[in-house]
């Protein structure tokens, strides 16, 4: 021992200059990549009671839930990638010139408290929790989970929303409308049809985007027909662009309801642009065009919410997938702060001009 050198002393600091003062970042100002994980390093809030105290505009939950699907799983994991597949917190909208988070209060309520392998429960306790969101007068930002999980939540805003009546925008590949899969009713291939079914939303007031591929079977298109629903395949959307069908649903939508709530399938998109999905379909969307329409609807019309369903991580390349899903939700919320510095958050008719200002270059 005799042979060590004379130990540093208590002035190691001062020697590297580590004493100085430096300045600290709280927990929302971290970089993207540390710190806890909520989306966009919004505060994270689980009790029911500081939320209907604190009413926040928007929350955002997840829904780790795959029970439901019929192809690949994985996508319980999704709102933990959604979450982290970021490199900013998102602090200002270049699309729309808004610092969202300045205008609108949005909070993490964490995900839903979900047991694997018992779909029945997991759709209850994500009803449950739903309408304790709703109670606290904040507008749902939901990250899937599979598909099948938009059945709970949209029923839980049409119970909330009673007698107003909410209409949906839903971007997919496929129409989940089928009646059953192998005879199972629950699962992520039919949730659009038990809404109807049950009234939560009215036929016409279900407007699709993006609907190609070899699925469902002509008799669930006659099923869809005789509801009065309106769809606009992937082939619309070539031959008219993404505008003019976008507008369109949105004038559909709003002819039967106040509210529009968007539900993404992130399948919409060409699998080349979101590969980390359980039944991806080639010749989809582009993200840029996902994107611009979310943004549309958002400036168009008062959102009853928002879910980004069926990211499978596991599937996912450089996070790819997850990077747009987690962009779904931001322009979401940045059209919603818009809407609301521009005073009219609650207005039910179509804002053109905010339209053109999507337009414009
Ligand atoms: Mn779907």
């Amino acid at each position: 021992m005799s042979h060590l050198p004379e130990g540093p002393g208590p002035d190691l600091a001062r020697a590297h200059g580590w004493d100085r003062p430096v300045p600290r970042l709280p927990e929302d100002e971290l970089p993207a990549y540390a710190g806890e994980l909520t989306w966009c390093k919004r505060p994270r809030i689980t009790a029911t009671s500081e939320l209907v105290r604190r009413r926040p505009d928007v929350v955002v939950v997840g829904v780790p839930f795959d029970d439901g699907v019929s192809h690949r799983p994985g996508a319980r994991l999704g709102p933990r990638a959604i979450r982290g597949a970021t490199s900013t917190n998102g602090d200002y909208s270049l699309a729309l010139d808004i610092e969202p988070f300045r205008i609108l209060d949005v909070v993490d309520v964490g995900d839903v408290d979900i047991i694997p392998a018992w779909p029945g429960r997991s759709h209850a306790v994500t009803y449950q929790r739903m309408r304790d969101f709703l109670d606290s007068g904040a507008v749902p930002m939901v990250l899937g989970g599979d598909h099948s999980i938009t059945w709970p939540v949209v029923s839980a805003i049409a119970a909330h929303a009673w007698p107003a009546r909410v209409a949906m925008i839903h971007f997919d590949a496929h129409a989940d409308t089928a009646d059953d899969e192998q005879g199972v009713r629950t699962g992520h291939g039919t949730p659009m049809r038990r809404l109807i079914e049950s009234g939560a939303i009215a036929g016409p007031a279900l407007v699709q985007i993006g609907l190609r591929g070899y699925w469902p079977p002509p008799a669930v298109f006659d099923w869809m027909r005789a509801q009065g629903m309106r769809w606009h395949p992937m082939t619309e959307i070539e031959a008219r662009g993404i505008d003019a069908v976008v507008d369109d649903a949105i004038t559909e939508a709003l002819q039967h309801a106040d509210r529009i709530y968007v539900s993404v399938d992130i399948d919409v998109v060409d699998p080349g642009m979101a590969p980390g999905t359980g039944t991806p379909e080639p010749g989809g969307l582009l993200a840029r065009e996902l994107l611009r329409a979310i943004r549309r609807i958002a400036l168009a019309a008062p959102l009853a919410g928002l879910d980004v369903m069926e990211v499978s991580p596991p599937w996912d390349h450089a996070e790819v997938t997850a990077m747009l899903a987690h962009r779904c939700v931001l322009e979401a919320v940045s059209g919603m702060a818009v809407r609301r510095r521009e005073g009219h958050d609650r207005s039910t008719t179509i804002d053109r001009s905010a339209l053109a200002g999507v337009s414009a270059p």
